[in-house]
């Protein structure tokens, strides 16, 4: 019998319901996946119990000679990942490793520029509601409404304009490679530095499938959950060895206390497992699968933004098509099992709250095993819960055809 069952059922009940809500439900948040069992079986170990302050062989506690093991090998498999000379593997988060990242880098009320958040920017690239807008004065940069990717003579007239300490390249919701060696040239034009999150394209990046930040950043931030798929936390990389030692600084005692070393210990693994060739051929599935989710929608008569995908995610505008807005299309594909999260599509005419799309995105469905063909069956189920929104009996059915495509691959936990 299970020992959790055992001591406390309210939440091994609530953990088997997630458990069967993942197994039964096409999971298309792009930031999302599944682990493996063996990063499952590092973050549920020992490690958790240990106090570990500060990094291998300057630790604040003692006890830690296999600490440092366990600390040790993520980062030189990290290293060796991204091509990379220094890493920090001790952020408990993204916005943690942003933070990190900034306070190594800037001083309070320097200007930032960042992607706005409605044109695929993040919370931590200066929103006014987040750390990064309300410690440092924020600018923003964003797509061209033509061609809805990232106007780079627009980006290099702003930069002028601004002369911002820091350039923040990266996004949450942008469906195109992001040119860094470009982000790098406009940077040493204007004397800023240049940070990358790339949180969510770090699993392309690491199977070569994208351009490496890592060659032209001053510094780089990542999660490593995401196409990643390693466990919750965040990392952050840099070639200069002044911005590393500034960094360690400002991670620890800077922002937090003692690591998550078992999170610590489940990158590890995911980093073994993404220096496979396995993991190479998995982001090309990711890829392939958007790309054929994206042209299915096209051919179904969608505004896909920027008409098209070139990593794990598409936008898609809901609003323009079926006329329901994206929270709308969020509740309804979760009637019928599918998941997804509304997003603002550039220009959107409704508050962020409402927004007229969608965010689709491929890296926890291919993990499952997902194919093309698959995909072009996703892509139709969409369309027809989202043109049939009051047809209950059409849902249902919808519903029953995803919970078979789901057991037919199911979860391996
Ligand atoms: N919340 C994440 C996402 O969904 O993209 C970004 O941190």
């Amino acid at each position: 019998m299970s020992e959790l069952k055992n001591i406390d059922l309210e939440i091994f009940e609530a953990i088997e319901k997630e458990k069967e809500r993942q197994q039964n439900h096409l999971e298309l948040i792009a930031s999302e996946n599944f682990v493996s069992k063996a990063v499952l079986e590092a973050q549920g170990s020992v490690l958790t119990n240990k106090y570990a302050e500060g990094y291998s062989g300057k630790r604040y506690y003692g006890g830690c000679e296999y600490i440092d093991q366990v600390e040790d090998i993520a980062k030189e498999r990290l290293k060796k990942l991204f091509n990379v000379k220094y890493v920090n593997v001790q952020p408990h988060s993204g916005s943690q490793a942003n933070m990190g990242a900034y306070r190594a880098i800037l001083q309070a009320n320097d200007k930032i520029l960042g992607m706005a958040l409605d044109h695929g920017g993040h919370l931590t690239h200066g929103y006014k509601l987040s750390f990064s807008g309300q410690d440092y004065q924020s600018y923003f940069y964003g797509v061209s409404s033509d061609t809805e990717t990232i106007d780079y003579d627009e980006l290099e007239r702003l930069a002028r304009e601004i002369k911002p300490r820091l350039i923040v390249a990266g996004a949450s919701a942008y469906p195109r490679e992001i040119n860094f060696k470009r982000f790098k040239e406009i940077a040493d034009k204007v004397g800023a530095l240049l940070m990358v999150d790339m949180a969510h394209i770090a699993g392309l990046v690491a199977a070569g499938l994208h351009q490496n930040p890592c060659d032209y950043a001053d510094i780089v931030t990542s999660t490593t959950h995401k196409t990643l798929r390693g466990p919750r936390g965040g990392i952050i990389l840099t070639n200069n060895e002044e911005i590393a030692k500034k960094v360690d600084k400002n991670v620890f005692p800077g922002i937090q206390g003692g690591p998550l070393m078992h999170v610590i210990g489940a990158k590890a693994v995911a980093f073994k497992e993404a220096l496979s060739d396995d993991f190479i051929e998995y982001q090309k599935c990711v890829i392939k699968n958007c790309k054929v989710l994206a042209d299915t929608f096209i051919k179904l008569g969608y505004h896909v933004i920027s008409n098209g995908t070139d990593n794990h995610l598409l936008l898609l505008d809901v609003k323009s098509k079926v006329g329901l807005n994206g929270k709308q299309a969020e509740a309804l594909l979760g009637k019928v099992n599918i998941t997804v999260n509304k997003n603002t599509i550039p220009n959107d005419t409704e508050k962020p709250f409402l927004a007229s799309g969608i965010r689709i995105g491929t890296p926890a469905i291919t993990t499952r095993g997902f194919n093309e063909e698959d995909m072009v069956k996703i892509a139709h189920l969409i369309d027809r819960a989202l043109s049939n929104f009051e047809d209950e009996k059409v849902l249902d059915e919808i519903k029953i055809e995803v919970i078979k495509m789901c057991k037919e691959k199911p979860l391996n936990y």
